[in-house]
């Protein structure tokens, strides 16, 4: 589609970000309306919808397309939902913008590749990676572009949680959280994930008995940076994303500062964000508004399904390091498609108005 009119997007999913991008496009962002919320649970349905005037509210995708005109989908379902969803979405020819991870597996995200580029002529699917919109990571990335500092040696990573919800498993560990450093570090360091090993030290008692972590999870890219990832998610104390990244004549630190720090009384303090939606939400609104500008020029402005794809290999490995304990190689099954060579948004400015 290429549209003056406002996008009219369905929301898929009304859990926490669900619910929390339905307030985002009401609140703050321009050229799109909320037609509808999707959720099976009527509760949080009706929740999610009455912060969208005039949305509403439907138990799945197809009852909401029967209903009204639909232009972008917004799929933040659990991952293990996400496939046929996307699915209808490009039989239909909608823009979508999936939350992570795009599958939770390697050969479903295969699949979904290939059916994007049978059904469109571009890509229609952006994944919702928003670290990449993130301003540290992106200063990150520049600085390891300019060269100014040398080559980028190694990344440190640390993820941490406060809780887990309910049933998280193992695996869910690599598909819900490590998931944003599988797709952040090829992101900065402009190459490939080669190989990846888990590390697994002695457990925190505070989580879940069947959860073995924290965990180390190593990753090798092509030129042999290596990235480690601390990744703990009963930390208890706040939600924390942090990068320090060790150049050949400099280190450089993004996360820590995300709030004003006090010295007072002898002491100083700062604050920590409680979850991912303080975090990030800087991120999170450029990450909404970018696909709603591109949407409405019928194309997409962020990772696409070949970064879910990618990130999907990667995990599925990670997972099968997380058991073996081993040196996991990571091969990529197919070479990147030159469907995916990016189109930058001023090719669908110029494009639509050629139109
Ligand atoms: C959650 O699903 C997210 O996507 C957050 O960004 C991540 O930090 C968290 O660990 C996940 O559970």
């Amino acid at each position: 589609m290429t549209t003056t009119q406002n996008l009219r997007v369905a929301v898929v999913g009304a859990g926490m970000m669900g619910a929390d991008h339905v307030r985002r496009i009401t609140a703050k962002i321009s050229n799109a309306d909320v037609v509808a919320v999707v959720e099976p649970d009527e509760a949080r349905a009706a929740a999610a919808a009455a912060l969208a005037p005039g949305a509403l509210t439907a138990a799945s995708f197809e009852d909401a397309l029967a209903q009204t005109e639909i232009d972008g989908v917004i799929i933040a379902t659990p991952g293990f939902l996400h496939e046929p969803i996307l699915v209808t979405a490009l039989e239909r020819g909608l823009t979508v913008l999936c939350e992570k991870p795009l599958t939770t597996s390697a050969e479903d995200s295969l699949r979904i590749v290939e059916l994007e580029q049978q059904h469109a002529d571009r890509p229609k699917i952006q994944v919702g990676f928003m670290r990449r919109f993130d301003a540290g990571y992106k200063e990150l990335k520049a600085l390891r572009e300019s060269g100014d500092s040398g080559a980028l040696l190694a990344l440190h990573h640390a993820h941490r949680n406060p809780t887990t919800p309910p049933n998280f498993s193992e695996s869910m560990l690599i598909h819900d959280s490590v998931i944003h450093e599988i797709d952040i570090i090829p992101f900065l360091t402009g190459e490939a994930i080669t190989s990846v090993e888990v590390k697994k030290p002695r457990k925190n008692s505070l989580a879940p008995a069947d959860l073995p972590e924290p965990q180390f999870v190593l990753f090798t890219t092509e030129s042999g940076t290596m990235a480690i990832v601390e990744i703990n998610v009963n930390a208890q104390f706040g939600y924390q994303v942090t990068t320090d990244a060790v150049f050949e004549s400099g280190v450089a630190y993004i996360g820590r500062d995300t709030s004003l720090a006090l010295a007072s009384a002898g002491a100083t303090s700062q604050g920590i964000t409680p979850s991912f939606k303080e975090r990030f939400g800087a991120a999170y609104d450029e990450e909404v508004q970018r696909w709603v500008d591109a949407a409405r020029l019928g194309g997409i402005d962020g990772p696409s399904a070949w970064d879910g794809y990618t990130a999907s290999v990667v995990a599925e490995v990670a997972v099968r390091a997380q058991q073996s304990g081993a040196h996991e190689q990571v091969e990529y099954a197919v070479a990147k498609p030159a469907f995916y060579e990016t189109t930058p948004v001023d090719a669908l400015e110029s494009a639509a108005a050629g139109a």
